[in-house]
C-alpha cells in the first residue's frame, strides 16, 4: 500500500519498466546541485527581504526597481548555472522512453530554464520562465536572456548590496513593441497558472501510470495538489527529496543528482 517509507528498489524497477506513461514534477530542490538556491531553504533571504514576498504583483506595483533588481539576480544566477546529474538523468530517461514509445511528460515549477538548456523535449514550465518577459501593456511575452536586462540594472542585482531602488520607471525594461514596462514572466502568488499549460498537466496526471515527485516541498498550489490527485486514482508516486515528507509509494532520500541516476539508469 502506499505507506511504505524506505526506498524498495526493486519494486520501483518493476513499476518502473511497466509504465508506459510517466510524468514527473520537478522543483527548486532538482537545480539545488547546479547552485541555485531553493525558496525555502537558508538561502530563501534576498538582501532584508524574504524572497518569496518580493514574487508577487504587490510588490512589483509597489517597487518595479527592487523587484527587477532581486530578478536581475536571479536571472544572472540561472543563466550562468549548468544543469546538473539530476536534470541528465530526466533527459536520459525521456530519449529512452521515446525510442520505447512511451510517454513522458515533465512538469517543473523551476523558472531557470535548466531542464529545457539540459534537452528535455516534453516539458511544462509551468510558474514560467526567467528566460522570458511579459509587457505590463500589451501582454507580449517574449524571450530576453541579456544580462543586464537593462543599463540602469547593471550591477543593481547584488544581494550583498543594500542600495536604495529608485530606478525611474523609464529606465527599467521596455516593451520592444509599445515601450510599456516589463515584468518578468514568472507566475507570482496569486496569479493564475497558463490555462493551457495546467489543462496538459491535468491530462498526463490523469494518464500516468507512475508520477515522479523530484525536489519540491510541495506546498505551493496547484502543483501541491498533483501528487495527491494521482495517489487517489491508485496510481504509484515516488519522491525524491533529501528531507522527503509525502506518505508515498516510493521514497529516495538523498541528492537527487545521486538518487535520480540510480532510480531511472
Ligand atoms: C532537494 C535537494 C536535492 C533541496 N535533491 N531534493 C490552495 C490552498 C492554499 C493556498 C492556495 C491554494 N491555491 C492557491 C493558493 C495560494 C498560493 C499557494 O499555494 N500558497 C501556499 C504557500 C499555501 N498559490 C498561488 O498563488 C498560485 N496561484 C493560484 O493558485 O492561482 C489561483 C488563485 C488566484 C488567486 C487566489 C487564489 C487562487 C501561484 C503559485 C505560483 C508560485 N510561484 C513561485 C514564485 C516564483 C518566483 C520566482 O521564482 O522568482 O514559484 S512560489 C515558489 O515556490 C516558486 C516555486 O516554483 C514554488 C515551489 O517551491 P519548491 O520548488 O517546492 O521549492 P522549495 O524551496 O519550497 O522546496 C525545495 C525542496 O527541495 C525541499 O523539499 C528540499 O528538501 C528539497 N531539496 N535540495 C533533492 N539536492
Ligand atoms: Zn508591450
Amino acid at each position: 500500500g502506499p505507506s511504505l517509507k524506505i526506498s524498495d528498489f526493486a519494486g520501483f524497477r518493476k513499476v518502473l519498466d511497466s509504465a508506459t506513461k510517466i510524468a514527473v514534477l520537478t522543483g527548486a530542490g532538482v537545480s539545488a546541485e547546479s547552485g541555485i538556491g531553493t525558496f525555502r531553504g537558508p538561502a530563501g533571504m534576498w538582501r532584508t527581504h524574504n524572497a518569496m514576498d518580493l514574487a508577487t504583483l504587490k510588490a512589483f506595483e509597489a517597487n518595479p526597481s527592487l523587484v527587477w533588481e532581486f530578478y536581475e539576480w536571479r536571472r544572472s544566477m540561472a543563466f550562468n548555472a549548468r544543469p546538473n546529474k539530476a536534470h541528465l538523468a530526466l533527459v536520459e530517461f525521456e530519449n529512452k522512453c521515446i525510442k520505447e514509445n512511451r510517454v513522458f511528460t515533465l512538469m517543473t515549477q523551476n523558472v531557470d530554464g535548466l531542464h529545457i538548456r539540459a534537452g528535455s523535449k516534453n516539458v511544462f514550465e509551468i510558474h514560467g520562465s526567467l528566460r522570458k518577459v511579459k509587457c505590463t501593456k500589451c501582454k507580449l511575452v517574449y524571450e530576453n536572456t541579456d544580462v543586464p536586462i537593462c543599463e540602469a540594472l547593471r550591477g543593481r542585482g547584488d544581494p550583498e548590496k543594500a542600495t536604495t531602488s529608485d530606478i525611474p520607471i523609464s529606465d527599467l525594461p521596455k516593451c520592444k513593441n509599445c515601450s510599456g514596462l516589463l515584468r518578468p514572466d514568472i507566475v507570482w502568488f496569486g496569479e493564475i497558472l497558463d490555462d493551457n499549460v495546467l489543462s496538459k498537466c491535468v491530462k498526463a496526471l490523469e494518464a500516468c501510470e507512475l508520477f515522479l515527485v523530484v525536489g519540491t516541498s510541495a506546498i505551493v498550489y496547484p502543483a501541491a495538489g498533483f501528487a495527491p490527485f494521482v495517489q487517489d486514482r491508485g496510481v504509484p508516486v515516488a519522491e525524491f527529496n533529501t528531507d522527503p515528507i509525502s506518505a508515498v509509494n516510493f521514497v529516495f532520500r538523498g541528492p537527487c543528482g545521486t538518487t535520480l541516476p540510480e532510480a531511472l539508469g
